[in-house]
Parts: C-alpha cells; structure tokens; sequence
C-alpha cells in the first residue's frame, strides 16, 4: 500500500469504471450526430445577440461510425476545476486522460492550476499517467486544486486566449456548475470570435444538483454528497428516536436550490423537510415558515414527543419574498459602493451605511434581524455576485423565533411541551468524500465523453451522459449546446446571461412525493438510517443513485 493511503482508498484504487458502450473503442470509433438548431431557454433574442457565434448550435449525440479525423493530429487539452468541490472531479481528468491518450498516446493534458486563475496567472501542470493513478477513485478536487475566480473583463478574456494560444492547447475542458458553465459559454463564444479554433467544453458538476434539464440528468457528486449527508442525518434520527429530548435542526448545503434536502429527506424520512422553493411559491413571510415549524412541534408535544429531526435548506433564506426582496437590494447596494464599504472596519458602520441605501422597509427588516444574521447578510458577494449562503445560520434564526412563538403559545396555556433545540450544518462534510460507484463511474465517463467532444473540435457544449438509471455500459453520451441552458438574470446590479438553475419543480415527482408524505413523517418516527456508502457488496446496495433521479425518470 502506498505511504499516505487509507485500506479503502488502496482497494478503491483497483476499481475499474465501466465506460458506455458507445465509448468503449474511443474518438476514433464515435461520429457525432446533430440535431436540430436549438434555442435558449428565454430571452432568445438577447442570448442570440450575446452569443452571435456560438447560438442555436445542435445537440449532439455520439453513435458508432468511424471517424479518423478524431484521432489522427496529436493534441493538447487544459483542464480547469471551477468552483466548490464535488465528489469525482478526480475521476472527470482520468476520463479525459484515458479518452485522450486511447485517442492518440501522442496527446497531452495539462490541467490549470488553482481554478480559473490559473488560467489567468498560466500556473498548469502536465497530467502524466503516474500522477493520475495516484488520484483516480478519490474524492476531493486537490489533483489540480480549484478556485471561484471569475473571468470577466475585456483583459481577461485577452489573457487567458493568449495564455492558451501561447501553451498551443487546442481545447479548454472547464468542470463546474452553472455559473463555471457560463464563464465557459463565453469564453467559448469570445475564442470563436476571435477565430482561434480553441474549443471549450464544460462538464456539469455541483453537488447541489442544480445544474440539469432534459439533456443532462444530473450534475455529478450530488448522489455521493446526499449519500453522506444522508447517512449523518439518519444517525441524528436514530439518536432522537433514542434520547427522545431534543429537537435537531440540520442546515443542508444546495445553495439556491433545495434539492440536496430533498433527497436526504426521502433517504432519512425526519419530521420536517423545509423546501425553498415551496416557500417562495406560497409567498411565505419568516414567520409563517416559524409558525409551521412550531405547529409540527406542538403537535408532537401533545403526543408526548419533545423530540424531532428539522431539515432546513441552506438557501431557505432567499426563498423567503421580504428576505429576497433584502438580499437583492443588498446586492445591489453592496455592488454599487464596493470600494466604500471595503474601507468601513466596523459590521456597525457597514449596516447603518446600508441602511441609509435601502427602502425604509427594507432597512427597517435588516435592522429587525438578529446581528449575527444581518452580519452574515452583507458578507462579500463570491466573484459570481451570490450571496454566500453557507455563512448564513438559517437554522439558528429559525430556533430563535421558534422560542419566542412558544414562549408565547406557553403562556396562553397552548403549549406544555418542552423544547430543546440542537444545531448542525453540513456541507463541506460531503463535498470531497470518495466517489460512490454511480459517481465514479459517471465522472469517468463525463470526462471521457467530454474528450470525444473535444476531439471533434466542438466547442460551447456541456458533457452530457444520459439514461442513467441504465447499467454505465448503457448510457447514452453527446453534447448540449451551452447556450440553450441561458437566460437573462440580474447579476451584481446588472443584467448577465447566465445558465438557469434547475430548482425543485413543485409540479415534479420528487416533491409530490414528499407532499404524499410529509404528514405522515412530521408525527410519526419513519425515521430510515441509511448507512455509510457501501463500495462492495450487492449491487442493490451499492450502484444504486438517488431517489430524487429514480422519480424524475421514472416512466420516461
Ligand atoms: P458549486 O455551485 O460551485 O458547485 O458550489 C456549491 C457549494 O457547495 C454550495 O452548496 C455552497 O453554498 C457553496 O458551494 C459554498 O462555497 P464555498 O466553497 O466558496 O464556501
């Protein structure tokens, strides 16, 4: 065993991916078939006019053919890791190396060092086969590192074509998620008007599975990150179902979306499963998701139960209108004085500085909040201009108010019950962990197909792997054009195309089932303790994915 190796991870070494059949022979044995001319999903006119050489491109699907331009000149390919790690990133290069060198032996890939400001500052390495054995079947993103920085200026975009064009690199292969995705649509878009014949291929990657549509069922490391997530909350559960005297209220990675939540909801079955999207629908104030909460709890007060599981989406808070409503005009704020606020020490200053920017209702809810939440608001924007939600202790609002509510429910004789209340985030916990079969082997072939894209001298397309509830050996692989997945949204105080994020669909399968559900869960324990990823064993249990992908595809 190598030094600095775990038992699993030398056993994970050994794992073999099992490629689509369609890869199997490689570039040389795949022709690309094209479909029809497509469009973005809205604001056609205005992605067009952005995009005036890339747009409308087909969606491409690979079939067997032979196909000898692929593999005859030698080439070199960089590759970038952009933003938050997910689980497989490490198995995306061995893809794109294996891809490559069955290819041609002849060709390279080297990999920018630190994320997108590697391509910016030209720090890369090349990927040897030593060096790449070392990683495969890993978790985490520390092959090559990754980074947040953003390409967005006119010199920029300069620096990194020249950059590229003096390392001779034919092809970008940019891994990330939708905003990584979109910085890859417009440098693809910026190479081809500028007639380089540099393609740029992005590979969809986010643990909070909001990246995916027709095309790309789901971005990698969302089904081992809520494989773990998973098996920590089924632990609380079996721990409350035991001591039977606390409440637990988790706090879930997912960003903006709520699917991460969702799906370890239907893998533990606790008492509530707060959806961000739901919220947002039925327009639903901070105190009326409180008040919701506190009936769940006063209801299994009354069956003598003073104990629970809560999960809470990281991104509950901008669901929630007045907090988005805050959250946007903060943007907006913070975007427009930058350098000002950068000079301000104090939280204090900051606040009472943006107070004096915003509507008097908005203000006045800023003031209103707790000063670790409003603190926590007016942190630094991530060079995308999000607001940096993991920062933000949602959860402990939430108990905050939960308190009061009872406080008051106990006074006016309603409520007898007890209520003690613990807290948890989790989110970088699951971010690196090692691979589960359905990742490694989707990352594998996400990296290998995108290869093939590049191989033919594709650009402005996102690796796209399909049906994969299939057998691996069964998927489907192509491209989708990177434009198709845009629209138009306001973004650090201006309007950017970007790739839409997919949020959870409340006319979807996935949360009809916890609608079916929910009542059910809040007062009785269902709890299910899943257990950690099993990497041998019985198929069931080990290649089976999500919950979430098994409702989306079911009957398709
Ligand atoms: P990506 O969208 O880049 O995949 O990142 C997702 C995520 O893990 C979110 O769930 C979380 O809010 C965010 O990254 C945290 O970012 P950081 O790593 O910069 O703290």
């Amino acid at each position: 065993m190598a030094k600095n190796m775990s038992e699993l991870q030398a056993e994970r070494a050994k794992f073999k991916p099992v490629l689509p059949a369609i890869l199997k022979n490689g570039a040389g044995a795949v022709v690309a078939r094209q479909g029809k001319r497509t469009e973005s999903i809205s604001d056609q006119e205005t992605v067009n006019k952005l995009f005036e050489n890339t747009y409308g491109l087909p969606v491409v699907t690979f079939a067997k053919g032979k196909n000898p331009s692929a593999v005859k000149k030698a080439v070199k390919i960089g590759v970038v890791l952009s933003g938050g790690q997910a689980p497989g990133g490490h198995n995306v290069i061995a893809g794109l190396f294996d891809g490559l060198k069955k290819a041609n032996p002849k060709n390279k890939l080297i990999g920018f060092l630190g994320g997108p400001s590697g391509i910016l500052d030209n720090k890369w390495k090349e990927i040897t086969a030593p060096y790449m054995d070392h990683y495969r079947n890993t978790g985490g993103f520390d092959i090559i590192q990754s980074g947040r920085t953003k390409i967005e200026t006119p010199e920029q975009f300069e620096q990194a074509k020249n950059n590229i064009l003096d390392n001779k690199i034919d092809a970008l292969v940019v891994v990330g998620g939708d905003d990584s995705n979109t910085n890859a649509a417009l440098l693809a878009e910026y190479f081809k008007k500028e007639g380089t014949g540099i393609s740029v291929v992005g590979v969809p990657k986010t643990i909070d599975g909001d990246l995916k549509n027709e095309q790309i069922e789901s971005s990698f490391g969302f089904d081992t990150a809520t494989k773990i997530y998973s098996e920590l909350v089924g632990n609380i559960c079996r721990d409350v179902n035991s001591a039977r005297k606390y409440w637990h209220f988790v706090r879930l990675m997912g960003r903006s979306a709520s699917h991460i939540t969702l799906e370890v909801g239907f893998k533990t079955q606790p008492n509530i499963t707060l959806i961000g999207e739901e919220i947002l629908a039925k327009k639903m104030t901070l105190s009326s998701v409180v008040d919701n909460i506190v009936g769940v709890i006063a209801e299994r007060a009354e069956l003598g139960k003073n104990f629970g599981v809560a999960l809470v989406p990281e991104g509950l808070i901008e669901f929630i209108p007045e907090m988005k409503e805050l959250i946007s005009a903060l943007n907006d704020a913070m975007a427009d004085n930058e350098e000002k606020l950068n000079e301000m020490g104090s939280v204090g200053d900051k606040k009472n500085f943006v107070c004096g920017l915003l509507p008097e209702n908005l203000a006045s809810l800023l003031k209103s909040l707790p000063s670790a939440i409003a603190a926590q608001l007016m942190l630094d924007r991530d060079p995308h201009g999000n607001v940096q939600v993991s920062q933000i202790e949602t959860e402990k609002l939430l108990i905050e108010m939960v308190k009061v509510k009872l406080r008051d429910l106990k006074k006016a004789g309603l409520f007898k019950g007890k209520f003690s209340a613990i807290t948890h985030f989790f989110g970088y916990e699951g971010r690196c962990g090692a691979p589960s079969n359905f990742d490694a082997n989707y990352t594998y072939a996400l990296g290998y197909n995108a290869a093939v894209l590049a191989l033919n001298g594709l650009t402005g397309y996102i690796s796209s792997v399909r049906k994969l509830l299939k057998k691996s050996s069964d998927w489907v692989c192509g491209g989708v054009p990177l434009t198709m997945m845009m629209n138009i949204e306001r973004r650090k105080g201006k309007e950017k195309p970007v790739i839409q994020k997919a949020l959870v669909r409340l006319d979807g399968a996935p949360f009809k089932t916890l609608l079916q559900n929910r009542d059910n869960w809040a007062l009785t324990e269902s709890y299910i303790f899943p257990g950690p990823i099993q990497y041998f064993g019985p198929s069931a249990v080990t290649d089976m994915t999500t919950k979430t992908l098994a409702y989306e595809q079911k009957g398709k």
